[in-house]
């Protein structure tokens, strides 16, 4: 007979839900005046909302194009439509978000009554090329602060990813779960189906010192500088002592890739190329949240020459090579680049 060894959940765990935890969180801070704390349980709202899209959305006619391209030049997908207007609607209500850029806008949409004194930066769906084929996407968000009394505008989200107030993204995988970070560690909340709520699965997440996957598009090698090339090249290299050959991984969703990379350690890299010599990311709604997010569970964020949280953006959707992960990795990474010009 086999023994299985099981033991019940930890009960303190019990009743730990998205929002009782930023709650929790709120008590600790002298002062607060929970406006922090509602725009948060704002941002998990339109969560629970888009993730009910998302898993309904081969039966309710949203998969597939629009017919439209957005700033960026891309397609628009029917869901990339619904998980924006969501958001931007979720965010509008209660007054505390003064303004939000997005990736599905030009420009930012402000909101000019509002007094809350924080901006929302967000991907809305992220990964929208692996919306049909069921394969995971996400949101990706960040908060930042700003002068409650003074009238906002573009130039207003233009600060280093060092500045946001926190930072999460939602990946809507096997599980839906919200990851947050507000600057000390990081958590993570499944969903419940059945409750309807967050819970608290994943407290306190370390990302490993190294690993043993990476995570790039290896299709775009004749496009990479010499650095990245021979980075490329040394991680498929044998060398058991060294941990090498690392595995490969790369779903084209950053949501996914990074979460894996994470939780299990290595190395997710999307480096400037001769097509892309900005880098084809997204500086202050994609980059700069997993760049908090990475450095707050001890992992780091770099564009190859400096740290992501240091740059400072030129523009709403400028764009950034972003290499996350384990310390290690990350480290060694910067090394074989250090010479490219
Ligand atoms: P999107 O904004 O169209 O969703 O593009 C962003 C995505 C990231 O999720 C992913 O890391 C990257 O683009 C994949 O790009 P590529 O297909 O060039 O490998």
């Amino acid at each position: 007979m086999t023994h299985v060894s099981w033991s019940p959940p930890d009960a303190s765990k019990a009743g730990a839900t998205l929002e009782t935890f930023i709650l929790e969180g709120m008590f600790k801070v002298p002062g607060a005046t929970g406006t922090f704390t509602s725009l948060l349980n704002q941002i998990s709202l339109a969560a629970k909302l888009i993730t009910g899209r998302v898993r309904r959305a081969g039966l309710a006619d949203v998969l597939g194009w629009t017919g439209d391209t957005n700033v960026q030049g891309e397609s628009v997908q029917k869901l990339d439509i619904i998980a924006n207007e969501t958001m931007i609607n979720v965010l509008r209500r209660r007054g505390h978000c003064m303004g939000v850029a997005s990736e599905e806008n030009d420009e930012a949409i402000l909101f000019p009554n509002a007094r809350g004194g924080y901006l929302v930066v967000v991907a809305p769906l992220d990964g929208s090329s692996n919306i049909d084929v069921d394969v995971s996407i996400g949101t990706i968000f960040g908060i930042l602060r700003c002068d409650q009394e003074r009238p906002v505008s573009a130039e207003s989200f233009l600060v280093p990813g060092s500045e946001y107030a926190a930072a999460g993204y939602v990946i809507y995988g096997t599980s839906t779960v919200l990851m947050l970070s507000t600057g000390q560690g990081v958590h993570g909340f499944t969903w419940d189906p059945g409750a309807g709520e967050f819970f608290l699965s994943h407290e306190n997440i370390r990302c490993p010192t190294r690993g043993n996957i990476y995570s790039v598009n290896e299709g775009n090698t004749a496009r990479w500088t010499p650095g990245v090339k021979r980075w490329a090249s040394w991680v498929k290299e044998e060398n058991k002592a060294e941990g090498r050959p690392y595995t490969h991984r790369y779903v084209g969703s950053l949501v996914a890739d990074a979460h894996r990379t994470l939780l299990k350690g290595g190395i997710f890299a999307y480096p400037a190329d001769t097509k892309s010599p900005g880098g084809k990311l997204r500086l202050l709604y994609e980059a700069n949240p997993m760049a908090l997010i990475f450095e707050a569970a001890g992992g780091l964020a770099t564009t190859g020459r400096e740290r992501v949280l240091d740059v400072v953006p030129s523009e709403l959707h400028a764009r950034v090579p972003l290499i996350i992960g384990s310390k290690h990795d990350v480290e060694t990474f910067e090394q074989f680049v250090k010479d490219d010009v």
